[in-house]
């Protein structure tokens, strides 16, 4: 342990980062800008040589990263691997591949996970520490990480290997800054692993480094995501309840707001991304059979049901107009999941597209962050029967309400992110329908 603590300080550790996703190439990037020797192992062959040459493969807008990735390749600060062999030289293992949960079964993928250990355990140096970053439900490091690295290794845990969970928090858009400003939970599966993976982080981290045990840093992890997804499902219940009583639920929501300690989320057309509507899962998969929960799973019920809603206010703002929801031409705006991203990871805008259609609608999708979908917004809507909004780029925000007036064929207007003004869109003869601003 003494001789890897030295070699972290010194820097003189070599760091295997197993995984170039969004969470793995910045961090392999970090680390290699912060002085350290990075090989970065990516089993996709494509991927790897792509970035091998400097080239950055994550889509959307990251600040620095692109940059950053060139320097540190060009410094040959920053190798990168498809075979596992090329750990051999490292003390310090970070895995951070995709822990997927299943949108029928809601219970994770550790494919990838088990790969990685797998391939991992028999190039694993003694006395070296291994880091998870992915995303893992609870008691996963006791019950599948820890086992399967024993056994592939065939070195005990703490006297072979180090072993502790660091769960990312990224956020598209921010990667490269959140990795150096987010508070991290450092959960140790020893105290001795905690402190070693402390010191790492301590490299390339400016905020709190918590240590705690392994158990509580999962459950941290998936916590927070499931608190946000809940605080989310109340302001959407609060938006369907405005509805019902004509009412806006934003200003209900800015007002509530306005009192202390409240932070009533914002009502919308449904939740998307890789963390908010899947750790609730794993939150529960890794905690089943010790508490029948009510509450996380009713929230997810309650966001899933928001893209269905908007089909439904779309089909009863057709009906006003006298149209029948068959055969009208929909135009949707929005496939990103988040604003001014092009991230369509469990985008509401699917569900919203399949149930409309399975409606009989004619779907037209728009977003300008797609090249697929990125037509002129004059050409998506002209003709169109019904707008519905579902997502609030930027570019929707500055669109012109009464150009789109002119373009579409019956004036309905479904707003699934309250970026239109409802007065201002019936002032233009709109049947605006708003979530949570009917
Ligand atoms: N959403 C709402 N109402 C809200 C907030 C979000 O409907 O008040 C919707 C968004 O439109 C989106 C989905 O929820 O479809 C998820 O939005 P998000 O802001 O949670 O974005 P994510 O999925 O990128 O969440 C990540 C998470 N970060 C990590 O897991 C490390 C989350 O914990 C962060 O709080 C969030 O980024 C953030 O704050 O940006």
């Amino acid at each position: 342990m003494d001789n890897l603590i030295q070699a972290i300080r010194d820097q003189k550790a070599k760091v295997a980062v197993i995984g170039l996703g969004y969470v793995g190439l910045p961090v392999a990037c970090t680390f290699a800008r912060a002085g350290f020797r990075v090989v970065g192992i990516e089993r996709d062959e494509e991927k790897a040589t792509q970035i091998g040459a400097g080239i950055c493969p994550i889509k959307g807008d990251e600040p620095g990263l692109a940059e950053l990735l060139t320097d540190v390749i060009g410094a040959g600060k920053l190798r990168v691997a498809t075979d596992y062999a090329d750990c051999q030289d490292a003390s310090i293992a970070l895995i951070a591949v995709e822990t997927p949960v299943g949108h029928q079964s809601r219970e994770p993928s550790y494919d990838a996970l088990r790969t990685a250990l797998q391939d991992l355990g028999p190039n694993l140096g003694r006395g070296s520490l291994v880091i998870i970053e992915s995303t893992i439900a609870p008691r996963t490091m006791e019950r599948i990480v820890k086992p399967l690295l024993e056994e592939t290794s065939g070195m005990k845990l703490d006297e072979g290997f180090y072993l502790a969970y660091c769960p990312e928090r990224v956020m598209p858009g921010k990667l490269l800054v959140n990795l150096r400003t987010c508070n991290r939970v450092i959960g140790g599966m020893s105290p001795e692993a905690g402190e070693l993976a402390s010191q790492l982080y301590r490299h390339i981290v400016e905020a709190d480094l918590d240590i705690t045990d392994a158990l509580t840093a999962e459950l941290v992890k998936t916590t927070e995501n499931a608190y946000r997804d809940v605080q989310i499902a109340f302001a959407n219940e609060i938006a369907l309840l405005c509805e019902n009583v004509g009412a806006d639920a934003y200003q209900v929501r800015r007002l509530v707001n306005k009192s202390p300690y409240r932070d009533m989320h914002v009502p919308g057309a449904g939740v998307g991304g890789h963390c908010t509507p899947k750790d609730p899962w794993l939150l529960l998969y890794g905690t089943a059979g010790r508490l029948d929960a009510k509450l996380i799973p009713t929230a997810r019920a309650i966001n899933d049901g928001m893209p269905p809603h908007v089909a439904a206010l779309a089909e009863e703002g057709l009906s006003e107009a006298g149209r029948p929801i068959k055969g009208a031409k929909v135009a949707v705006l929005g496939y990103a999941y988040l604003e001014n991203t092009s991230d369509d990871r469990n985008s509401p805008t699917v569900p919203l597209v399949d149930r409309l259609q399975a409606l009989g609608a004619k779907v037209t999708i728009h977003d300008p962050h797609f090249p697929q979908y990125s037509i002129e917004l004059e050409e998506a809507v002209t003709g169109s029967d019904c707008v519905v909004v579902m997502v609030a780029h930027d570019a929707y925000r500055a669109a012109d309400l009464t150009a789109l007036r002119s373009w579409v064929s019956t004036p309905v207007l479904i707003d699934g992110r309250n970026v239109f003004d409802k007065a201002a869109a019936r002032e233009l003869g709109f049947i605006y329908k708003g979530v949570g601003n009917r």
